[in-house]
């Protein structure tokens, strides 16, 4: 079952944290299925959790093992939750897993980065410890969101060949919880926040189960805890006096608080931290709060040593630090949905969010055998060696579509109410050259715009291979957010003098569409600590002139709404001759100390305002 709201303790809710070092067994030879591995696992090693598996240990097999994992821990259930709904919820399963608790099915999921929760009270017993089993898979095809596929090679082994630049991290990602919750309950909270002059207004829906009786009511509190509005019913509006506006660096929340009693007894309670903001796209402009906005910010990864894709607090603060510090005001979380604890400091700190589904790696990889140096050949010859186009494989247009819109959809369920999202990224550089992916992206669109309740803008990420006009997609969305590597992929070296001009002559015919642009990629690779006079590519001095050239290009384009450099810090990816341990383009290395470049940006960036930019 999907669980969206996110668990908080309240007087009537219950959460117990049941993440920490777990028992893990890997399944070399694909027996555990058939083998009753769900009924307890042997012979079995610590895992931690949450965290990727493959960082941890020094065994390559394991590292890049391809397949099931297995994941086991004990929990008591205590007697006092016998009345309760008893739940087990995965922050997420990448990409996919099936759950059991005393060897009975409770939950399985499909799609790497988002909750899933299973329902334990047939199975449990109370007032003892039960057993918990996971199997988790990390296997990959055109049709699974992500993309990618399996190579089997003649010594038996597989290999998961993602068609993505980021490695396969797999595994338990985000913290494992109890939830003990009253039966009848609040499952779902929507909404809609808006504005004119000082006067704040919160549209709020409910979904709730509430007993005969009973009555829901709603509060809104300001930041110090003061009441400033109330409301009953399951759907109403509230008016909020002399707002304080939720505002790029300055994330201010209220506390919509749903209460179902009960003569004078609460039998549940709900907080949802609320930002009142708008967004619209209005021509070239994108609005926030009815002013021109300019993103200035990254590409991230969730990536770190060790962890891999694992949940660290610490990394996540480090993280909001320092896009502090360098005065950026927004970022994309590329190529997937972020852990919800991210979120949730994004709305808190300020921090304006480009959010993603884990739609990446939609381009036909399947003639170069999965191969990302493939992927790098097609696009340099400029997409024509492509032997069939990815959006006309019929799998694509059945599965593949199917898959793409749960992730959608599920996304959207999860992340709605977050102040800190402002538009919706449906694809990361999906091969848009084709009058079919017109077809599939008319579909997609459509339906991602179905799911928003506040109406957020919708677009994709297009890659250089699609330039204007051939870019058959491009018309489905409010937004147009480019990716592109003058000077780095392309003129190169000593020819990315000119890298400027020739990034201002395809803006300028993008600019032709009337919507606003947004530089969602741009970089060069990096080696921290290379320095190199005059420069070359791969030095510190080189990421910085290749700046400069892009600089130059934005400046001079109008309708250009924001720059999101590639990438925030540098990470790991899959392993090969165009990758030095990991893509480079961090204007922090992995460890998440700056490079010559993120002075740079910080001195440029401290220049730009957020709001009504000219360059
Ligand atoms: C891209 C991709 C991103 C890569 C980046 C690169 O266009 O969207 O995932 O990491 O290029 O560095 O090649």
């Amino acid at each position: 079952m999907t669980a969206f709201l996110y668990p908080q303790e309240t007087v009537s809710r219950r959460v117990v944290d049941i993440s920490g070092l777990w028992k893990f067994k890997v399944d070399t030879d694909s027996e555990g299925r058939s083998e009753g591995w769900k009924d307890g696992l042997t012979n079995t090693t610590d895992m931690a959790v949450p965290s990727s598996y493959n960082d941890i240990y020094t065994d390559k097999a394991l590292r890049d093992h391809c397949g099931d994992v297995w994941y086991q821990t004990e929990f008591l259930a205590p007697k006092e939750w016998q009345d309760l709904d008893v739940l087990v919820r995965f922050g997420s399963a990448t990409h996919r897993a099936i759950v059991w608790v005393n060897g009975e099915e409770v939950a399985s999921h499909e799609g790497g980065y988002m909750p899933f929760a299973g329902k334990l009270n047939d199975v449990v017993k109370f007032g003892q410890k039960n057993t918990l089993v996971v199997v988790v898979n990390n296997e990959l095809s055109e049709t699974t969101i992500p993309c990618g596929n399996v190579k089997q090679y003649d010594d038996g082994v597989r290999e998961v060949k993602p068609w993505f630049d980021f490695f396969n991290y797999s595994g338990l990602h985000r913290p494992v919880k109890l939830l003990a919750l009253p039966k009848q309950r609040i499952t779902d909270m929507t909404v809609l926040t808006d504005f004119e002059g000082s006067q704040g207004k919160v549209d709020f829906t409910i979904e709730a189960d509430i007993p005969a009786g009973a009555l829901l009511s709603v509060k809104l509190y300001d930041a110090d805890g003061k009441q400033v509005s109330q409301g009953e019913g399951t759907k109403g509006e509230l008016q909020v006096d002399n707002v304080n506006l939720w505002q790029p660096g300055k994330g201010y929340l209220y506390t919509l608080e749903a209460t179902i009693e009960k003569e004078g007894e609460i039998l549940d309670q709900y907080p949802l931290e609320v930002g009142i903001r708008t967004v619209k796209v209005e021509g070239t402009k994108f609005l926030i709060n009815n002013e021109p906005f300019y993103f200035k910010g990254f590409g991230k990864h969730e990536d770190s040593d060790h962890r891999g894709r694992g949940y660290d607090p610490v990394v996540n603060l480090r993280d909001m630090e320092l896009l502090n510090w360098i005065g950026a005001n927004s970022i994309r979380t590329s190529h997937y949905p972020y852990a919800e604890e991210f979120m949730q400091l994004a709305d808190r700190k300020g921090l304006v969010v480009i959010n993603e589904t884990p739609a990446v790696g939609q381009i036909n990889l399947l003639p170069f055998g999965g191969d990302m140096g493939g992927a790098f050949a097609m696009l340099g010859s400029g997409g024509s060696n492509q032997v069939q186009n990815f959006f006309e494989l019929d799998q694509v247009k059945s599965k593949g579509m199917e898959n793409h819109k749960d992730a959608v959809r599920e996304l959207i369920q999860r992340d709605k109410n977050h102040a800190c999202v402002v538009m919706w990224s449906i694809s990361n550089e999906p091969d848009t050259t084709h009058e079919a992916a017109g077809e599939y992206f008319g579909e997609v669109f459509d339906y991602a715009r179905s799911q928003d309740p506040q109406n957020r803008p919708m677009t994709f990420v297009n890659v250089l291979v699609a330039p204007h006009g051939k870019c058959k997609a491009a018309q489905h969305a409010d937004v147009i957010c480019l990716n592109r590597y003058y000077g780095w992929y392309m003129m190169g070296g000593y020819e990315m003098r000119n890298a400027g001009k020739a990034f201002a002559a395809e803006l300028s015919s993008w600019s032709t569409e009337g919507k606003p642009i947004v530089i969602t990629e741009y970089g060069a690779d990096t080696m921290a600590g290379v320095h190199k006079l005059p420069s070359v590519q791969w030095s510190e001095e080189y990421q910085i002139e290749y700046l400069d050239q892009q600089h130059e290009a934005f400046d001079g384009c109008e309708a250009l709404v924001g720059e999101q450099m590639w990438n925030f810090a540098d990470f790991q990816t899959w392993e090969g001759i165009m990758r030095v341990d990991g893509n480079k383009k961090g204007a922090f290395t992995r460890n998440r100390q700056p490079k010559m470049s993120a002075h740079y940006l910080k001195s440029r960036w401290e220049k730009i305002a957020d709001f009504n930019h000219k360059p």
